[in-house]
């Protein structure tokens, strides 16, 4: 039994294929975890994400950028009324992944997939952590757990909607001030005592409700959460997002940007191993032995790549064939 990470697949089906036919996957016996962004750009969403559909018992893909982007998409779709419209709405979409999804007989059973994948993945025998960005500066996995953790409860809740409308904001680029209001309204709330309230506020229980209660600030925490684990590349020096340099760190010349890899992390030790996709630009070259750059740019004609994590500094990888 092996359990194997696979980088950014982005619907490059036949690369995926030949890359689990190298290391000789066997679906019965070996696991697969994906650094998220199955699809989005590449050629073969549908066939992809059938595969993740079919072997979903041993495989755990952690939800990137493009995997959220369609999940809104389909919010934005299914909210509209009259078929015009719809026409109108897929017509617009650049990327075309919604319109082969809705016409396939198992579309609803893709979304449902993807809604149910979870933030971060951490393998607590290996001390392995994995999610799609990477690790924001301001948090530990214990953060980036508990507050992935939200937006799981939230995208599979009747709070989908709402979550999909706000989500991709860039406002929400520091953790402090949103843990500081969060800290905050506990501590001002009159009935803070009540056990009642005390389940209610309970991070590990009765996410819904604190939604209903405080929905501006648990969608603040939400979309901050969605930025650090998905869309993170640089930070400024204040530790705050950068949403915009996809540049190879060495070509940056911004010097108040650096790579959320560079910054002090107190609480990360050295035993912990961090697996992240999403930066192409890096081309897969390990940050620190313990912090793996999987992302090889399959869908750029790069290459796609994989790990087994018993042994994370070997890497297969098949070249870009689409
Ligand atoms: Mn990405």
């Amino acid at each position: 039994m092996s359990t194997y990470c696979i980088g950014d697949i982005h619907g490059c089906y036949d690369e995926f294929m030949a890359l689990l036919d190298l290391v000789k996957f066997n679906p019965k016996t070996d696991f697969l975890l994906t650094t998220g962004d199955v699809i989005g750009r590449g050629p073969k969403p549908i066939e992809t994400l059938n595969f993740l559909l079919k072997y979903q018992d041993r495989i755990i893909s952690v939800l990137g950028n493009h995997d959220l982007s369609l999940l809104r998409n389909y919010h934005l779709y299914s909210e509209l009324k009259d078929a015009a419209s719809k026409e109108k709405f897929l017509f617009n979409l650049k990327a075309s992944e919604l319109k082969k999804i809705i016409n396939e007989k198992n579309g609803t059973e893709m979304i449902s997939f993807l809604r149910n994948c979870p933030m971060t993945f951490w393998d607590r025998r290996h001390n392995l952590f994995i999610s799609h960005a990477g690790l924001s500066p301001e948090w530990n996995i214990f953060d980036a757990m508990k507050n992935g953790n939200h937006v799981e409860q939230l995208l599979r809740s009747e709070h989908f909607g709402i979550l999909m409308e706000n989500m991709f904001s860039d406002r929400q680029c520091r953790w402090a001030p949103i843990k500081a209001e969060i800290q905050n309204n506990f501590a001002q709330k009159p009935f803070k005592t009540s056990i009642h309230y005390r389940r209610h506020m309970d991070y590990e229980d009765g996410i819904y409700d604190y939604m209903s209660l405080y929905p501006s600030l648990e969608l603040d925490r939400c979309i901050y959460t969605i930025n650090a684990l998905t869309r993170m590349r640089f930070c400024y020096t204040d530790l705050s997002l950068d949403f915009d340099c996809k540049d190879k760190p060495k070509e940056n010349k911004n010097r108040n940007l650096k790579p959320w890899y560079d910054y002090p992390n107190s609480q990360f030790k050295n035993s912990q191993t961090i697996i992240f996709g999403h930066w192409a630009a890096l081309e897969g070259k390990n940050p620190a032995d313990n912090i793996i750059a999987l992302d090889t740019g399959c869908v750029w004609n790069g290459s796609l790549s994989l790990i087994n994590i018993e042994a994370p500094a070997k890497r297969y990888s098949v070249k870009a064939n689409h």
